[in-house]
């Protein structure tokens, strides 16, 4: 069932714009603000808006993820850091090796309604201009994936999300229920990038040394936006019956984004139309190139 709201809203509504003037980023608290947030991305590869959202929205953005959660796809599946095969060339002990459980569920975008304050803060232009600012490109896209472009990650008691690395360079994230315990979002800064793959720091973190780690105090309606291609980070088990739900505002770089069907598959436990366009497409050339 989708989630509908009365009338659409606006942004001045569903942000606090007093402390995070994200529609007058030319403005002195504006440039102050981006000035802020990106210091913090370059040092550590991560940055939070505490109470993004107005305290009176909080109810309502809760709300939508909760009647949400019901259609997540639980993909109970295990994972290395890379989200790779395994290299049986390498020790057990190498990370390539390390495999753990990832037990949460994605709710799909399509299941997203328009005039919710989620579809609402990732479709507004003032929204997209700022997380464009703040990471440091001259535009961001919303994906063309109508399954991978909004997402609620969903996590019961007991579930978690293992350590890894994300595909995408970016994520913007916004928490809307937090856990009793457990649940917290644990990274290790630039653990890797430039300087290499730095296996023997991933190990040390995979083996329990603890030393290089950060871990968020994250509350609903805190902004999230994270550069998770170099940082290694988890979330760690839910502890207590009431669920964690992270939104995901997905962007790229270039237009026109759709992930691989198989992926679409994994994740969500289905595809869209495009997707099976895409495995048609596929199909077609194949065919053509037997001939
Ligand atoms: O739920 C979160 O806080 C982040 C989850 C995550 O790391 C991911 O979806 O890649
Ligand atoms: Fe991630």
């Amino acid at each position: 069932m989708n989630v509908r709201t009365e009338k659409p809203i606006d942004l001045a509504t569903c942000i606090d714009l007093e402390s995070y003037p994200v529609d007058r980023l030319g403005s002195a608290e504006g440039k102050a603000l981006l000035t802020a947030c990106q210091r913090q991305l370059a040092d550590d590869g991560c940055v939070v808006l505490k109470d993004f959202v107005r305290p009176d929205m909080l109810a309502q953005l809760e709300a939508e993820t909760a009647r949400l959660s019901p259609q997540a796809h639980l993909n109970a599946t295990e994972t290395n850091p890379y989200n790779s095969a395994p290299d049986p060339a390498l020790p057990q002990t190498h990370p390539k090796n390390r495999f753990d459980d990832r037990t949460n569920g994605f709710v799909a975008g399509d299941c997203i309604a328009p005039g919710t304050i989620l579809r609402t803060l990732y479709h507004h232009p003032a929204f997209k201009s700022f997380i464009a600012a703040v990471v440091g490109v001259e535009e961001v896209h919303e994906f063309a994936d109508p399954l991978a472009d909004l997402v609620v990650n969903v996590l019961k008691e007991g579930r978690q999300h293992p350590w890894h690395f994300d595909s995408n360079d970016f994520i913007v994230t916004m928490q809307t229920r937090k856990p009793e315990a457990g649940g917290v979002f644990e990274y290790a800064p630039n653990i890797r990038g430039a300087q290499g793959e730095n296996f023997e720091g991933v190990q040390a973190i995979l083996d329990g040394d603890h030393s290089a780690l950060k871990a968020l105090e994250l509350t609903p309606g805190d902004l999230q936006v994270f550069f998770g291609r170099n940082a290694l980070h988890r979330v760690t088990p839910v502890i207590g019956p009431r669920e964690r739900h992270t939104v995901i505002f997905a962007y790229a770089r270039e237009p026109g984004f759709v992930g691989r069907p198989e992926r679409a598959r994994a994740i969500f436990g289905r595809m869209a139309p495009i997707h099976e366009d895409m495995l048609e497409r596929e199909v077609v050339r194949a065919d053509s190139l037997s001939d």
